[in-house]
């Protein structure tokens, strides 16, 4: 019997934990940590379950081509060789494009941050650029948007990483890292140890809210009025970084009383430069046109932040205020009477809070999908990063930190769509601030163009991975869409509700078996310059290749060999890695992966300002104003349906054991969580008849589910939990997704309304 260590890392989930992997004779027994790697301190029970999950009986082993009509239950699979799948797909991609135009080929992608397709993520972005399709589905309107992209209105980048080992106070905002980013859990953890203070905002007691100083549960999508209130608290109290908005954000920035429009060096003179922006100088008491990036520190000290002024321009009068003034009359409708009101945690809660954050800077946050599922979801973004704007913590030390990344090529391949491809993409017309501006379309707008053809017939359909029945809502359209789709290729680890639709079936390889690229890991400096080619630990199982395969012998066969290196992927790994110094042979020689030696450096503001438009911090967005949007955050209410017969409001979460509608058919993940939770508080179910353990119902105005109850004391008592993702099932048992409501979304990102739908719950007969 031989024994082999492999070192590698589990790429199920966007934590990435380092790991060693124990092969006996050839054959993957067992997965354990690394702690040696900047993230493997720990393993979740996925990772653990790596034996279960190559070895499972319902894999797909082999390319499959449907010979049943679509929307009967059997697809009546015909195993075909790898050439002819190939072939067949190239040839109806050609024909799609040359029916109506790269437009009607859509292609799709799982999402990266819980599934391992992050390996290929930007081969499979190449592959639909060099195909000038400018429609690409995946999630993240309801993923990583939020807090990867929406951030630049504000910050000009995403939020960032908390610098853990140097931070005063941690700020978890609907995320729950214990769940889904362990190695952020960990890193929190051992902040906490140190004596950093934690505040977890989320309507659950989830993870470690628990164990917080201080745990608000606000109503779900009310995120918004909690954000304001503390901003109104800061301000009020003089508790913000002057010295910092003054210099590095656009807080002294005049804008006009009667339109909202800022002032600029145009409207003083003729020749005044319209890109420049206009303050106030309070020692000369007169309009001074603010420097461009990086600012000017030594002139800003006279500026006003506060005050109401008329500026004599070159049309006459005009009032204004700076945008702290406007921002802080915004925060002032939100004392922590009305946040209460609103957001159901107490004011002196709300107060607390904002005592905590003020007395233990530097502050650290993160926020993911418990603020961004929400029709809300942009202006909530918006006014946590105002939040945080005001505290002056952003890329300091202990802040938020844009951590020094290995360079690596950027081989997405973004500009071969030419703009004017681009403007087709579908949503772009009506949310050109959102994902469409990169392509990135909704099931809604993807499903309505199969569909009606509106605005476009779309025909074409190739994805990898994504099991959208389950993951989007309003199912029935997606049911619809999957069902009329001319051709419909997916590449899947697993025969899924979603596949069941597919003309095509090509088979994957699970992450375990095949290598994976991770340049820079996140959660800390070290973890961010670290580089890892992530071995495989077993074998593609039957004829599984890898998605990166795939794309690579798509794009020959399309006579796109040039723009793939040849067809070679080692060649394209080799250019990629190029910028870095880094080749293949050195990584493989280094299974646990190789630490560069990159500076962290702080506050790069300071030499080359905010990417943003005027290169400082953003509180005001011209850019959303441009587009008639509100300029400055605000608590909308989320736009739901209203109707008294379904008084309760049903949220989603994570958990521990699954990602989405992964997973179910591994047993140890399965003994842990056989079936579908639904969690309610006790008052809720005793209201209704409704007992721990009972199978229940929850429905909404879209229809109906089971799930069985769990009881929380914790929750409030109008908020239940449900999960989604789960299809083993035939009627539909946790799976969330068929109550939701596809029509009610965010107006500049598309963000469904998954965490907040009006819902009633009620007991089944045993
Ligand atoms: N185990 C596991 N890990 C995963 C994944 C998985 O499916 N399973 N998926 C991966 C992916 S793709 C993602 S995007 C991340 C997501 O990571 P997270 O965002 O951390 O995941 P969630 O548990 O969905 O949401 C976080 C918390 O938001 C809370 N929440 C719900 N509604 C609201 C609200 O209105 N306001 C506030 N403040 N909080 C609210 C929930 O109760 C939950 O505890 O996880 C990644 N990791
Ligand atoms: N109600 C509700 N709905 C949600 C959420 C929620 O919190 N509540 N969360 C949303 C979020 S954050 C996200 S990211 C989405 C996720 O949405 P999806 O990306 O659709 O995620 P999954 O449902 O897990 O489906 C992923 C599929 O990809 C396959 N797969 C896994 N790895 C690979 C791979 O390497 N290659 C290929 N080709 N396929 C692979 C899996 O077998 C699985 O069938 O769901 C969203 N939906
Ligand atoms: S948290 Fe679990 S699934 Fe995610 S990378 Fe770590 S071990 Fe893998
Ligand atoms: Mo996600």
């Amino acid at each position: 019997m031989s024994t082999e260590l492999r070192h590698t890392y589990c790429a199920l989930c966007i934590s990435r934990c380092g790991c060693v992997g124990t092969l006996v004779d050839g054959v993957l027994t067992r997965v354990d940590p690394d702690p040696a790697h900047p993230t493997g301190q720990a393993l979740c029970v996925k990772a653990r379950a790596a034996p279960e999950s190559v070895y499972a009986a319902d894999r797909v082993l082999f390319p499959l081509r449907r010979t049943r009509p679509k929307g009967e239950a059997d697809p009546g699979w015909e195993r075909i060789s790898w050439e002819e799948a190939l072939d067949l797909l190239a040839a109806r991609m050609r024909a799609a494009i040359a029916e109506h135009g790269p437009r009607a080929l859509a292609f799709g992608v799982a999402t990266p941050s819980g599934t391992a397709v992050a390996d290929s993520f930007a081969w499979i972005h190449r592959l639909a650029h060099a195909c000038h399709s400018p429609n690409l589905i995946f999630a993240t309107e309801n993923c990583n948007w939020h807090k990867d992209f929406a951030p630049a209105y504000t910050f000009g980048a995403g939020i960032g990483m908390p610098d853990y080992p140097h931070t005063g106070c941690i700020l978890l905002w609907g995320f729950n890292p214990a769940t889904s980013w362990l190695a952020q859990a960990t890193a929190v953890q051992q902040a906490r140890k140190r004596g950093a203070r934690l505040i977890v905002v989320d309507p659950r007691r989830a993870g470690l809210a628990a164990s917080a100083d201080l745990w608000l549960r606000p109503h779900p999508g009310s995120d918004a009025a909690l954000a304001l209130g503390l901003a109104h608290e800061l301000i009020e109290t003089g508790r913000f970084d002057h010295e910092f908005l003054r210099s590095w954000s656009d807080a002294p920035f005049l804008v006009a009383d009667a339109d909202g429009r800022p002032l600029t060096g145009a409207d003083l003179r003729d020749d005044g430069d319209a890109g420049q922006a206009l303050a106030w100088d309070e020692v000369n008491g007169l309009p001074l046109a603010c420097p461009n990036r990086p600012p000017n520190a030594d002139r800003q000290a006279c500026l006003a932040l506060r005050g109401r002024y008329t500026v004599q321009t070159r049309r006459g009068p005009i009032a204004c205020r700076p945008v702290f003034e406007r921002l802080a009359e915004r925060c002032r409708a939100w004392p922590a009477s009305r946040v209460a009101e609103v957001t159901g945690i107490p004011a002196e809660q709300v107060v607390a809070a904002a005592n905590l954050i003020a007395d233990n800077l530097p502050l650290s946050f993160f926020t993911w999908t418990g603020t961004c599922q929400h029709t809300n979801a942009t202006q909530t973004g918006r006014a946590i990063a105002t939040l945080y704007g005001l505290t002056g913590c952003l890329d300091a030390p202990g802040g938020n930190v844009w951590f020094s990344k290995p360079p690596i090529a950027d081989v997405m391949g973004f500009a071969w769509v030419t703009p004017e491809e681009r403007a087709l993409t579908l949503g772009r017309n009506e949310r050109p601030e959102g994902p469409p501006q990169k392509g990135w379309i909704t099931s809604r707008d993807l499903f309505r163009a199969v569909v009606e053809g509106e605005p476009y017939p779309v025909t074409c359909l190739v994805s990898f991975g994504g099991n959208f029945l389950l993951s989007k809502p309003n199912t029935r359209l997606s049911d619809a869409a999957l069902e009329k789709l001319g051709f419909f290729a997916l590449a899947e680890l697993v025969e899924t509700p979603t596949a069941r639709h597919a003309d095509l079936l090509l088979p994957v390889c699970g992450a375990w078996e095949r290598e994976g690229l991770q340049a820079g890991f996140q959660t800390s400096a070290a973890a961010e310059a670290h580089v890892q080619l992530r071995p495989a630990l077993a074998p593609p199982q039957g004829e599984s290749r890898s998605d990166t395969w795939i794309v690579f012998e798509l794009a020959k066969r399309l006579g796109l060999a040039e723009q793939f290196y040849g067809g070679d992927p080692e060649t394209a790994l080799v250019r990629m890695l190029a910028p870095s110094g880094l080749t293949p042979e050195a990584l493989r020689a280094a299974p646990g992966g190789i630490t560069l030696k990159l500076e962290t450096r702080y506050r790069k503001y300071e030499q080359s300002g905010f990417s943003t438009p005027s290169g400082r911090l953003e509180l005001h967005s011209e850019r959303l104003r441009g587009v008639g949007l509100d300029p400055l955050p605000d608590h909308v209410a989320p736009a739901i349906p209203h109707d008294p017969r379904f008084p309760l409001t049903l949220t989603t979460a994570k958990w521990p054991q699954y990602c989405h509608s992964q997973q179910r058919n591994q047993p140890s993940l399965r003994r842990r969580m056989p079936e579908p939770l639904v969690e309610l508080h006790p008052e809720t179910a005793a209201a209704r008849g409704i007992r721990e353990g009972d199978w229940i119902e929850i429905s909404t105005p879209l229809g109906a589910m089971r799930a069985r109850a769990r009881l929380d004391r914790h929750l409030a008592p109008r908020v239940i939990c449900a999960q989604y993702g789960w299809w083993q099932y035939p009627d539909g048992a946790g799976d969330a997704n068929r109550l939701i409501d596809g029509e009610c979304f965010d107006p500049v990102a598309g963000s469904n309304s998954l965490r907040n739908f009006p819902c009633q719950a009620s007991p089944l007969p045993a």
